[in-house]
């Protein structure tokens, strides 16, 4: 399938939904989820360290490569992915449905509104247990991570970990947004993690679903078209407006 014939299919569509996983944000330079861990974590699965027991076993050393990750994120900007969308939601009120994997608020900070954050967002962040009077009373201690000063309750990223739900209202709108749209675009994901994964699945049947990916992926076997390409090279071919 050409570019072409997605961009007709497109221009048809009444109901469209984005699916973005680590790939939509390679190009601003945040390294995707399943590359390399680098430095102090290079020795590490990121599905090791993405866990709550990987955080209770170890507080410090998860909350720094959350740290890490902070930091690396705060000095990235949005690429030509990230900002198709937002115009394209911008002309067409309504009609675009962006539900994201990833954790690091580009597609917010690109200007896509009502964004459908399955895995939560890497800035924010919440108590481990559930917080008690204490925890709430007073700002927690500073620290690595962060603490409740009188019961010792630990601040947590507000991500959704493997093994976690995802929260549920975001979900059960993804499920929705995939279930009626008329085609979902699928852009930088290896397709891999699921409930995530089975969105795209769910689309395929609904309507068309169209991988945009520089690599194989899980999902191209499903796919009505495959691109072969990058997200901010393509998103802007297939999103912007006729000249
Ligand atoms: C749950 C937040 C149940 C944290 C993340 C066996 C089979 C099926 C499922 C499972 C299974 N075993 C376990 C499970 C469930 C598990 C899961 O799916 N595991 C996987 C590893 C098999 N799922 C869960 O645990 C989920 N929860 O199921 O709960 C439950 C129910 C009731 C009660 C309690 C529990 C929770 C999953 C969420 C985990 N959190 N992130 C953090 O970020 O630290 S997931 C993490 O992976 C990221 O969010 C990431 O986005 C996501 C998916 O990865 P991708 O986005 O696809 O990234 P990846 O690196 O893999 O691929 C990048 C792609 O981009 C590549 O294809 C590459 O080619 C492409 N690319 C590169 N450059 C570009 C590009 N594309 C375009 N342009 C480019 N320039």
């Amino acid at each position: 399938m050409t570019l072409g014939t997605v961009r007709g299919w497109l221009r048809g569509a009444n109901r469209i939904a984005v699916l973005t996983g680590a790939g939509m944000s390679a190009e601003s330079g945040v390294p995707t989820f399943r590359d390399a861990q680098t430095g102090l974590w290079a020795r590490f699965r990121p599905e090791d360290l993405a866990t709550e027991a990987a955080f209770r076993a170890n507080p410090g050393n998860v909350w720094d490569w959350y740290a890490m990750r902070r930091q690396m994120v705060a000095g990235v900007a949005p690429n030509a992915g990230h900002i198709a969308i937002a115009r394209f939601q911008q002309r067409h009120p309504g009609r675009l449905t962006l539900i994201t994997q990833n954790v690091d608020g580009l597609h917010e900070r690109a200007g896509s509104t009502s964004v459908l954050a399955l895995h939560g967002r890497l800035l924010d962040d919440k108590w481990l247990d559930p917080p008690r009077a204490c925890c709430l009373a007073q700002p927690p201690l500073d620290g690595r991570p962060p603490r409740c000063a009188a019961c010792g309750n630990l601040r947590r990223p507000a991500v959704v970990w493997f093994g976690e739900m995802l929260p549920p209202e975001v979900l059960a709108a993804a499920d929705e947004a995939a279930r009626t749209c008329d085609l979902m675009l699928v852009v930088g994901t290896s397709g891999v993690v699921y409930p995530a994964a089975g969105l795209a699945r769910a689309a395929a049947t609904a309507g068309r679903m169209v991988v945009v990916n520089p690599e194989a992926s899980e999902l191209d076997d499903t796919a009505h078209a495959v691109l072969r390409g990058t997200a901010a090279t393509l998103l802007p071919q297939l999103l912007q407006e006729e000249p």
